[in-house]
């Protein structure tokens, strides 16, 4: 990857945002780090100097995503690549008995948000006929499963958005891309199960799930390939999963 390369990960300040931005980072990239958590990325600015933008927004305000990203000094632009990563689940309950404020989280971060971002990045990349969006869909959006039908729905949502911006930007050279990984221990668990951190970690136990960084190997190789090359998707599970629920646990 050329050092001149600007790319911009929401979900900077944990997980796999974070781990992508470090990845991309080491391949000598510039990454624009996007997060609410400012002093989270204020950390990652601390801890990289000025390879790192830290950006604070939330994605699921367009009027702030559109002033922030179309504030950017000019030399954090043009956008490269995209990695729309900002997400979560909020909730495991059945969902006639489930909070409907958690399905508003949920959609408004995960597939509003996704498309407030893009609406803003998108344009230009098509414009300048290069650039390349990495979506973080999950394998959740592939399957679905009990407490799981809103943040399954979201993510499934993903993977149309994925696929119907793969063919409305198709001919320009950009490159639409998703990663759907399975179990990977982050922070998702606590803020799924509202901070409890019993149930969060017992989600990880008996198995070893996949690392941030394991994600992050595979957006960054993704956006290393040639610019004829396209990586659909990927589907990414740790060797003891083999679906949403469908985990071997060796105790
Ligand atoms: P984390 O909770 O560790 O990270 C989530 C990130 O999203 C944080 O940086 C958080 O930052 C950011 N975020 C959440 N809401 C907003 C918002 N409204 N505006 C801006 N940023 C926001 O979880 P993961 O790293 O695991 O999750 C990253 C993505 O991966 C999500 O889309 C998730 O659905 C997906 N995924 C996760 C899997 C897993 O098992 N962990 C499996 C499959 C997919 P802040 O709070 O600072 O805003
Ligand atoms: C996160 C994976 O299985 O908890 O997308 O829904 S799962």
């Amino acid at each position: 990857m050329s050092a001149a390369r600007v790319v911009l990960v929401t979900g900077a300040s944990s997980g796999i945002g974070r781990a992508c931005t470090e990845a991309f980072l080491a391949e000598g990239a510039r990454v624009i780090a996007a997060a609410r958590r400012t002093e989270r990325l204020a950390d990652l600015h601390a801890e990289h100097g000025d390879a790192v933008l830290p950006l604070t927004m939330d994605v699921r305000d367009r009027a702030q995503v559109s002033a922030a990203l179309t504030s950017l000094p000019a030399d954090w632009t043009p956008i490269d690549v995209l990695v729309n990563n900002a997400g979560l689940a909020a909730g495991r309950g059945p969902i006639h008995t489930d909070d409907p404020d958690n399905w508003d989280r949920m959609l408004d971060t995960n597939v509003r948000g996704l498309l407030n971002v893009s609406a803003c990045v998108l344009p230009g990349m098509v414009e300048r006929g290069s650039g390349h969006v990495v979506n973080i869909g999950s394998n959740a959006g592939r399957e679905v499963y009990p407490g799981g039908a809103v943040y399954c729905a979201t993510k499934a949502a993903v993977e149309r958005i994925t696929r119907g911006m793969r063919m409305d930007v198709l001919g320009s050279g950009v490159r639409i891309s998703q990663v759907d990984p399975g179990m990977v221990e982050t922070e998702f668990s606590l803020v799924r199960f509202d901070g409890d951190e019993a149930p969060a970690k017992a989600v990880y136990e008996g198995l070893t799930p996949l690392s941030p960084g394991d994600v992050a190997d595979v957006v960054t190789w993704i956006a290393s390939r040639p610019p004829h090359v396209v990586v659909a998707d990927v589907l990414l599970y740790p060797v003891d999963q083999a679906g949403s629920g469908r985990v071997a646990r060796r105790s």
